[in-house]
């Protein structure tokens, strides 16, 4: 029985199944790794703590020949961090953690804050107004002035729109991914032309924006080209933006559990901290996460051979039940006094931000959607009949409807 599925490839099958697939086939193997073939490749798929501490040894997995080239071509960009290894990573490395792991996210939370009031102002008496594509203008707006990037008000939404496309059409052939493909060329033209604007003092920014540590950062002695630091200048926009995914999913959980409205709307930071990991762990957002072994392996008692695609279990993981009891419940308070580990709570990656390949911009997305989270509970809104649900073989998932909300 294993043999015969380790044989058979599971591509269409990631596809119909999206979220569902991995800790499907996991389950069929009683939780141990899962030898597979998917993309004409042969895979292991693992999880758990031991798995996460495994994936992110780099002497076991590395990452430059694993991403998908559709993966990159849309969702992270051509010569990406994400698509480093070993010093170039660390190095590279070393910029985002500069720009993104310091007292600028305080700044950045209080921009979005402000941006979402401004915002909120104009969606009282409308008929509706989708609470995602919102969300991600507020973001969209804050985080350009955050990084001294100058957009005027018009330009605004196709910029927030090109940002939702790189991540909404990165794991789907299709209208969605030349969506995605169309708005990663446009935004890498523009920023481009921004970067060298900076270097030639044509465009101002203040001197730690990022546009401007972007655009003076240097490898071995050199600038990056244009393109490629117009690709790491996305890599910070759409992530960001990309918060709007968690406070849609914000918006489903106060629907479905409004007993949670009272603590975010008071400001109990603790609370709201213990909200904001629980979105994060409950909803589906990153599938799996892929690397590549580089030499022979063995993992649980698993050969990996070298070459092998390694998958790790990222929503398998955040609803692991020995880690998460009861994992299919929005308990918030779950996190009420638990510190999060390198190699628990996994849903932007796991192990060390600083040197390691977990998101450098986790500590942002748990500010920005604090911020949100708590102005969402604050506004005076409902949500008229809609279709809320959340289709788990659409990666990246969102509710249907988007979140149709009216302000009075
Ligand atoms: C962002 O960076 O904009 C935030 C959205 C990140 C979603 C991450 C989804 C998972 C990433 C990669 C999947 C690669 C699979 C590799 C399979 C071989």
């Amino acid at each position: 029985m294993h043999d015969r599925m380790a044989n058979l490839d599971q591509t269409l099958v990631a596809g119909i199944k999206g979220y569902a697939w991995l800790p499907d086939l996991r389950r069929k193997h009683h939780d141990r790794p899962v030898p597979l073939r998917v993309l004409g490749q042969r895979a292991v798929a693992v999880c758990g703590p031991e798995a996460v501490r495994f994936f992110y040894d780099e002497s076991h997995v590395e990452r430059h020949t694993a991403l998908p080239h559709p993966v990159v071509a849309t969702l992270f960009g051509k010569n990406a961090v994400h698509t480093l290894d070993g010093a170039a990573h660390r190095h590279r490395k070393a910029l985002f953690v500069a720009l993104l792991m310091n007292d600028g996210i305080d700044v950045l939370a209080k921009l979005v804050g402000e941006s979402f009031d401004e915002a909120a102002e104009s969606w009282r008496g409308r008929s509706s107004v989708t609470l995602f594509d919102e969300a991600a203008l507020v973001i969209a707006r804050a985080v350009t002035r955050w990084a001294g990037i100058p957009v005027t008000d018009d330009e605004l939404p196709k910029l927030a729109a090109d940002l939702v496309a790189m991540v909404d059409g990165f794991a789907t052939p299709g209208p969605r991914h030349w969506r995605a493909l169309a708005a990663r060329r446009r935004r890498e033209r523009w920023l481009a032309a921004k970067i060298e604007g900076v270097r030639s003092g044509d465009v101002i920014a203040p001197a730690d924006a990022a546009i401007t540590t972007i655009a003076h950062y240097r490898e071995d002695g050199e600038p990056l080209e244009p393109r490629t630091a117009a690709v790491e200048l996305i890599n910070i926009l759409r992530p960001a933006t990309a918060v709007a995914w968690f406070l849609a999913f914000s918006a489903h959980a106060l629907d479905r559990w409004p007993q949670h409205r009272r603590p975010l709307r008071d400001g109990d930071d603790e609370f709201t901290a213990a909200f904001v990991h629980e979105v994060r762990r409950f909803y589906p957002f990153a599938p799996f996460l892929g690397g590549r072994a580089v030499e022979d392996l063995t993992f649980a008692g698993e050969r990996i051979p070298k070459g092998a695609l390694v998958l790790l279990d990222v929503y398998g993981q955040n609803h692991d039940n020995l880690l998460f009891p009861q994992p299919y419940e929005f308990r918030p308070e779950r996190f009420v006094d638990r510190p999060i580990g390198e190699f628990d709570l996994i849903p932007q990656g796991g192990g060390d931000p600083r040197t390691g390949h977990r998101c450098p911009g986790e500590q942002i997305t748990v500010a920005l959607l604090g911020t949100l989270a708590q102005r969402l509970a604050r506004l005076d809104y409902y949500l008229p009949p809609q279709d809320l649900s959340i289709n788990l073989s659409r990666i990246p998932a969102r509710p249907a409807s988007d979140v149709e909300i009216v302000v009075p």
